[in-house]
């Protein structure tokens, strides 16, 4: 599945041990969600219940594990930095299904997650994994719309609609789309066409931390950022205090990071 620059981040994945000082992404994926999908009948290809109740498991998780600097949703998978644990999305993805899928009675086989911890060393490593996701989210998306398009709407078999699409690129897959239903591709949801990006939004709530806490980090080293006990709680505190908020934007563009300068800026 070549598809893009930002692929090569894949090459850093390796097994076990977690270094300080280094941006540690917790990425987790639905197991056997093909199957799920399709005992609960979600919406091909994109069901906003099933991806509302994800992005409110990620909410939860963020608010119970302030350490977490970030998260990004995407189909069956929720990437986020600093030790987060699948089984707290879990949790919170069984407790919340009743309010996403009211007349839906959960049944074993029950969802789980999968995890795995990767350590990018860098800020530009970070972002270029954030940006290999959503290019990932783009990418897939284009195929399923189209390729549910040409089943649903054009009455096509499953097969053909995979043959037709076969060796297309994105401009063909938009044109089909347009042409043959009338799809203006760029009026496609955001969230599906992005992904969720959820974060601690500082500005909501306290103006002033977010510049508070980037004075205080870019002026440290490596050896302070050993933080103090009190420190540590202290930060802790106000991250737990500050408002998650999801949205569903471009993190590829330096646009997103320059104005939350407060997301990225306490490592090297
Ligand atoms: P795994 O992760 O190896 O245990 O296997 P799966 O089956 O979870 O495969 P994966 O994670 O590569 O692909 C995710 C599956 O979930 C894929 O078959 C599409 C499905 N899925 C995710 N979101 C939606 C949705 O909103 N609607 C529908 N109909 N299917 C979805
Ligand atoms: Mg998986
Ligand atoms: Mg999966
Ligand atoms: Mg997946
Ligand atoms: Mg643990």
């Amino acid at each position: 599945m070549a598809n893009s620059k930002y692929e090569y981040v894949k090459a850093f994945e390796q097994p076990d041990i977690l270094l300080p000082n280094t941006w540690i992404v917790i990425r987790i994926d639905g197991r056997g969600f093909h199957k799920f999908s399709a005992k609960y009948a979600f919406a091909k290809p994109n069901d906003r219940r099933a991806l509302d109740l994800m992005n409110a498991a990620a909410k939860a998780v963020m608010s119970e594990l302030p350490d977490i600097v970030i998260a990004y949703g995407v189909s069956d998978e929720y990437s986020k930095l600093v030790t987060t644990i699948a089984s707290t999305f879990t949790a919170y993805f069984v407790h919340l299904w009743r309010d996403y899928f009211p007349d839906l009675q959960l049944s074993p086989p029950l969802p789980s997650f999968d995890g795995r911890a990767v350590m990018y060393p860098s800020v530009q490593n970070l972002r270029d994994y954030m940006s290999w996701r959503q290019v990932d989210c783009h990418i897939n998306n284009l195929y399923n719309t189209t390729f549910w398009a040409l089943v649903q709407s054009g009455g096509m078999e499953a097969k053909d609609a995979e043959k037709e699409l076969a060796g297309t690129v994105s401009s063909d897959k938009n044109e089909i789309l347009f042409s043959r239903f009338k799809i203006n591709y760029n009026n496609e949801p955001e969230i599906y066409k992005k992904g969720s990006v959820a974060f601690r939004d500082y500005e909501l709530v306290e103006p002033s931390s977010a510049s508070e806490m980037v004075e205080e980090d870019s002026a440290k080293t490596t050896e302070q950022l050993e933080l103090s006990k009190t420190q540590q709680e202290k930060d802790r505190k106000r991250r737990a205090k500050a408002r998650i908020t999801i949205q569903h934007v471009d993190v590829i563009k330096d646009e997103f990071w320059e104005r939350r300068p407060w997301l990225l800026s306490n490592k090297p």
